[in-house]
């Protein structure tokens, strides 16, 4: 079932350094929803109860809004907005590509984000040394992904949710203590995100 998009139908409560937050919006711009922005630092004073008040048990974001319905979680936010509104499929309907498509989706939120978010890039921003083996382990991630990567988009032919998940970590990925090694270490994966920044749902 689909429906078409209309702004004041559909919101996203989130912040501009969240990842998840990103990927939702990375997500909703490759569907070209219009969508309405609400601000919410979950890491500022009262902000996880802010972010339980707008529909998140956990105190987390981002929260997804979509009429009188509201999702928390990523994945399933994202998997809602390909499933129910217009626009290119952004999950593969063969079961090779899905299965990659979810093996990646799952390291991300396994791996890429407690690792390479919280374990290697918030030391560095923070001016401090990351755990000495966090550096092993996120070469290990990084090792995964670059064989799980596709030629064109992360799972085949055409762009999916994989590539919003890792697209929305980038920034993040590459201003880790592992970034500066990624065009030697994992020359797929930065040959797959030299082509996705330019698409505009990325940018
Ligand atoms: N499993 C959640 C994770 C959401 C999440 O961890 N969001 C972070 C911001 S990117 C957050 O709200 N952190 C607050 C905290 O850890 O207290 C999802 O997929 O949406």
């Amino acid at each position: 079932m689909s429906s078409a998009s209309k702004a004041a139908d559909v919101t996203l409560i989130g912040a501009d350094y969240s990842v998840y937050t990103r990927i939702c919006r990375a997500t909703l711009r490759l569907k070209g929803i219009e969508y309405t922005f609400e601000d919410l630092d979950v890491f500022a004073e009262g902000g996880a109860e802010k972010a339980r008040q707008a529909g998140h048990p956990f105190g987390r974001i981002p929260v997804f809004r979509h009429g009188d319905l509201t999702i928390f979680e990523t994945l399933a936010i994202t998997r809602y907005i390909d499933q129910a509104f217009d626009g290119p499929l952004l999950q593969p309907d063969n079961p090779n590509d899905q299965a990659l498509m979810n093996q990646i989706i799952s390291i991300i939120d396994t791996q890429v984000y407690p690792v390479l978010v919280w374990g290697l890039h918030v030391p560095r921003s923070e001016g401090r040394e990351p755990p000495p083996e966090m550096l092993g382990s996120g070469l290990k991630v990084l090792a995964a992904l670059d064989t799980l990567a596709g030629d064109d988009w992360l799972c085949g032919g055409s762009v999916s949710l994989a590539d919003a998940y890792m697209a929305g970590c980038m920034e993040y990925v590459i201003d880790s203590a592992v970034g500066s090694l990624l065009p030697g270490h994992a020359p797929r994966l930065w040959t797959w995100w030299n082509r996705a920044r330019t698409c505009a749902a990325f940018a």
